[in-house]
Protein backbone atom coordinates (compact mmCIF):
# COMPACT_ATOMS: atom_id res chain seq x y z
CA UNK A 1 0.00 0.00 0.00
CA UNK A 2 1.09 3.94 -0.56
CA UNK A 3 2.30 5.51 2.33
CA UNK A 4 0.07 8.54 3.02
CA UNK A 5 0.72 11.77 2.00
CA UNK A 6 3.10 13.73 4.14
CA UNK A 7 0.82 16.88 4.50
CA UNK A 8 -2.50 14.35 6.36
CA UNK A 9 0.05 12.70 8.90
CA UNK A 10 1.39 15.93 9.77
CA UNK A 11 -2.12 17.25 10.89
CA UNK A 12 -3.22 13.96 12.19
CA UNK A 13 -0.12 14.37 14.23
CA UNK A 14 -1.11 18.15 15.63
CA UNK A 15 -4.54 16.37 16.45
CA UNK A 16 -2.23 13.59 18.11
CA UNK A 17 -0.83 16.47 20.39
CA UNK A 18 -4.17 17.70 21.40
CA UNK A 19 -5.12 14.51 22.11
CA UNK A 20 -1.76 12.52 23.75
CA UNK A 21 -0.46 16.27 25.42
CA UNK A 22 -3.66 18.10 25.85
CA UNK A 23 -7.04 17.01 26.01
CA UNK A 24 -7.93 13.09 25.48
CA UNK A 25 -11.35 14.04 26.25
CA UNK A 26 -11.70 15.29 22.40
CA UNK A 27 -12.05 12.30 21.38
CA UNK A 28 -13.47 10.26 24.83
CA UNK A 29 -10.18 8.71 26.40
CA UNK A 30 -8.33 8.97 28.99
CA UNK A 31 -4.51 8.40 29.55
CA UNK A 32 -3.07 6.23 32.62
CA UNK A 33 -0.61 8.02 35.24
CA UNK A 34 2.39 8.05 32.94
CA UNK A 35 0.75 9.37 30.03
CA UNK A 36 -0.02 6.41 27.97
CA UNK A 37 -3.73 5.76 25.61
CA UNK A 38 -4.28 2.36 24.60
CA UNK A 39 -3.25 2.33 21.11
CA UNK A 40 -6.33 0.05 19.87
CA UNK A 41 -8.43 2.63 21.39
CA UNK A 42 -7.18 5.66 20.35
CA UNK A 43 -7.36 4.55 16.56
CA UNK A 44 -11.15 3.31 16.99
CA UNK A 45 -11.92 6.60 18.88
CA UNK A 46 -10.25 8.68 16.41
CA UNK A 47 -12.03 7.44 14.03
CA UNK A 48 -15.92 7.82 15.66
CA UNK A 49 -14.44 11.43 16.08
CA UNK A 50 -14.72 11.73 12.80
CA UNK A 51 -12.18 14.36 11.76
CA UNK A 52 -9.39 12.06 10.85
CA UNK A 53 -9.33 8.58 9.31
CA UNK A 54 -6.28 6.65 10.87
CA UNK A 55 -5.34 2.73 11.21
CA UNK A 56 -2.33 1.31 12.77
CA UNK A 57 0.34 1.69 9.93
CA UNK A 58 -0.87 5.63 9.97
CA UNK A 59 0.14 5.72 13.25
CA UNK A 60 3.45 3.76 13.18
CA UNK A 61 4.20 6.30 10.58
CA UNK A 62 3.96 9.23 12.62
CA UNK A 63 5.15 7.80 15.54
CA UNK A 64 8.51 7.20 13.28
CA UNK A 65 8.82 9.64 10.95
CA UNK A 66 7.51 12.86 13.20
CA UNK A 67 9.94 15.62 12.57
CA UNK A 68 10.25 16.33 16.60
CA UNK A 69 9.98 12.49 17.40
CA UNK A 70 6.96 13.03 19.51
CA UNK A 71 5.26 10.14 20.66
CA UNK A 72 6.68 6.73 21.73
CA UNK A 73 4.81 3.19 21.64
CA UNK A 74 5.10 0.90 24.55
CA UNK A 75 7.40 -1.50 24.31
CA UNK A 76 4.68 -4.26 23.40
CA UNK A 77 3.46 -1.58 21.01
CA UNK A 78 -0.11 -1.70 22.96
CA UNK A 79 0.36 1.96 24.14
CA UNK A 80 1.19 5.33 22.78
CA UNK A 81 2.20 8.35 24.47
CA UNK A 82 3.48 12.10 23.97
CA UNK A 83 7.45 12.74 25.26
CA UNK A 84 6.88 15.70 26.58
CA UNK A 85 4.81 19.10 25.95
CA UNK A 86 1.73 18.21 28.43
CA UNK A 87 -0.25 20.40 30.16
CA UNK A 88 -2.07 17.81 31.54
CA UNK A 89 -0.88 16.11 35.26
CA UNK A 90 1.00 12.98 34.37
CA UNK A 91 4.49 11.34 34.86
CA UNK A 92 6.28 10.12 31.75
CA UNK A 93 9.28 9.13 33.68
CA UNK A 94 11.36 11.84 32.70
CA UNK A 95 14.76 11.16 33.45
CA UNK A 96 17.02 13.63 35.28
CA UNK A 97 20.33 14.51 33.90
CA UNK A 98 22.82 16.83 34.18
CA UNK A 99 22.80 19.54 31.46
CA UNK A 100 24.59 21.33 29.23
CA UNK A 101 26.40 24.52 30.89
CA UNK A 102 24.09 26.54 28.78
CA UNK A 103 20.51 25.92 27.53
CA UNK A 104 18.79 28.48 25.68
CA UNK A 105 15.33 29.46 25.53
CA UNK A 106 13.16 31.20 22.43
CA UNK A 107 10.64 33.60 23.08
CA UNK A 108 8.61 36.63 22.01
CA UNK A 109 9.68 40.30 22.48
CA UNK A 110 6.69 40.62 24.07
CA UNK A 111 7.53 38.43 26.65
CA UNK A 112 10.51 39.98 28.02
CA UNK A 113 9.39 42.48 30.70
CA UNK A 114 7.38 39.88 32.53
CA UNK A 115 10.13 37.19 31.77
CA UNK A 116 12.28 39.73 33.68
CA UNK A 117 10.40 40.19 36.55
CA UNK A 118 9.00 36.64 37.07
CA UNK A 119 11.64 34.29 35.74
CA UNK A 120 10.79 31.62 33.03
CA UNK A 121 7.68 29.85 34.19
CA UNK A 122 5.94 26.85 32.68
CA UNK A 123 2.66 28.77 31.86
CA UNK A 124 0.07 26.22 30.94
CA UNK A 125 2.51 23.21 30.57
CA UNK A 126 4.17 21.34 33.17
CA UNK A 127 8.14 22.60 32.81
CA UNK A 128 9.83 25.25 30.92
CA UNK A 129 11.24 23.97 27.87
CA UNK A 130 14.80 24.35 26.34
CA UNK A 131 17.15 23.55 23.79
CA UNK A 132 20.92 22.82 23.57
CA UNK A 133 21.16 25.18 20.44
CA UNK A 134 20.18 28.93 19.46
CA UNK A 135 18.42 27.57 16.25
CA UNK A 136 16.05 25.35 18.04
CA UNK A 137 15.02 28.37 20.59
CA UNK A 138 14.75 30.38 17.43
CA UNK A 139 11.95 28.40 15.65
CA UNK A 140 10.63 28.05 19.24
CA UNK A 141 10.23 31.94 19.72
CA UNK A 142 8.88 32.37 16.15
CA UNK A 143 5.86 30.50 17.07
CA UNK A 144 5.30 33.31 19.46
CA UNK A 145 6.12 36.54 17.70
CA UNK A 146 9.40 38.40 17.41
CA UNK A 147 11.52 36.28 18.54
CA UNK A 148 14.31 36.60 21.15
CA UNK A 149 16.70 33.99 22.89
CA UNK A 150 17.91 33.66 26.36
CA UNK A 151 20.74 31.93 27.14
CA UNK A 152 20.43 29.85 30.73
CA UNK A 153 22.93 29.33 33.09
CA UNK A 154 22.28 25.81 33.19
CA UNK A 155 25.47 25.00 34.87
CA UNK A 156 25.10 27.47 38.08
CA UNK A 157 21.12 26.18 38.13
CA UNK A 158 22.76 22.53 38.07
CA UNK A 159 25.17 23.57 40.89
CA UNK A 160 22.37 25.13 43.03
CA UNK A 161 20.17 22.37 42.69
CA UNK A 162 17.73 22.42 40.53
CA UNK A 163 16.69 19.78 38.89
CA UNK A 164 16.61 18.98 34.60
CA UNK A 165 14.74 16.36 32.57
CA UNK A 166 16.21 15.39 29.66
CA UNK A 167 12.81 13.92 27.79
CA UNK A 168 13.23 11.06 25.05
CA UNK A 169 13.22 13.57 22.09
CA UNK A 170 16.42 15.56 23.23
CA UNK A 171 14.01 18.45 25.22
CA UNK A 172 15.48 19.88 27.97
CA UNK A 173 12.64 20.22 30.70
CA UNK A 174 12.77 22.27 34.55
CA UNK A 175 10.04 23.57 36.91
CA UNK A 176 11.08 27.47 36.52
CA UNK A 177 14.39 29.51 35.43
CA UNK A 178 14.80 32.65 37.79
CA UNK A 179 15.90 36.02 36.30
CA UNK A 180 19.06 35.13 37.47
CA UNK A 181 20.49 32.47 35.67
CA UNK A 182 18.57 34.55 32.77
CA UNK A 183 20.52 36.43 29.97
CA UNK A 184 19.34 37.66 26.63
CA UNK A 185 21.74 37.48 23.33
C1 LIG B 1 6.50 32.24 27.79
C2 LIG B 1 6.87 23.17 20.91
C3 LIG B 1 5.53 35.75 30.18
C4 LIG B 1 7.49 31.31 27.16
C5 LIG B 1 8.23 23.80 20.98
C6 LIG B 1 6.71 30.86 25.95
C7 LIG B 1 8.66 23.59 22.42
C8 LIG B 1 6.43 33.70 29.78
C9 LIG B 1 5.26 30.86 26.42
C10 LIG B 1 7.37 23.34 23.15
C11 LIG B 1 6.95 33.65 31.09
C12 LIG B 1 4.69 29.48 26.67
C13 LIG B 1 7.13 24.41 24.18
C14 LIG B 1 6.71 34.75 31.94
C15 LIG B 1 7.50 31.84 30.09
N1 LIG B 1 5.99 35.77 31.44
N2 LIG B 1 5.72 34.74 29.32
N3 LIG B 1 7.15 34.81 33.20
N4 LIG B 1 7.61 32.49 31.26
N5 LIG B 1 6.80 32.56 29.19
O1 LIG B 1 4.12 26.97 23.86
O2 LIG B 1 8.53 26.91 25.23
O3 LIG B 1 5.97 21.56 18.39
O4 LIG B 1 3.83 26.62 26.37
O5 LIG B 1 8.68 31.97 26.85
O6 LIG B 1 9.13 23.26 20.07
O7 LIG B 1 7.13 28.12 23.46
O8 LIG B 1 4.53 21.46 20.42
O9 LIG B 1 6.09 26.92 25.46
O10 LIG B 1 6.88 31.75 24.90
O11 LIG B 1 9.52 22.53 22.65
O12 LIG B 1 6.21 19.66 19.99
O13 LIG B 1 5.26 31.57 27.66
O14 LIG B 1 6.34 23.36 22.18
O15 LIG B 1 6.97 21.82 20.63
O16 LIG B 1 4.51 28.86 25.42
O17 LIG B 1 7.12 25.69 23.55
P1 LIG B 1 4.54 27.29 25.25
P2 LIG B 1 7.29 26.99 24.40
P3 LIG B 1 5.84 21.09 19.82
Amino acid sequence: MAKTNPQTLKKISVFLSLILRHSPQTIGIKLDHHGWADVDELIKKINRHGKYKIDLKMLQQIVAEDSKQRYSFSQDGTKIRANQGHSIPVDVELKKDIPPDILYHGTAERFYDSIMQKGLVPMSRLYVHLSKDTKTAETVGKRHGKPIIFEINAKQMQTDGYEFFLSENGVWLTKAVPTKYLKKI
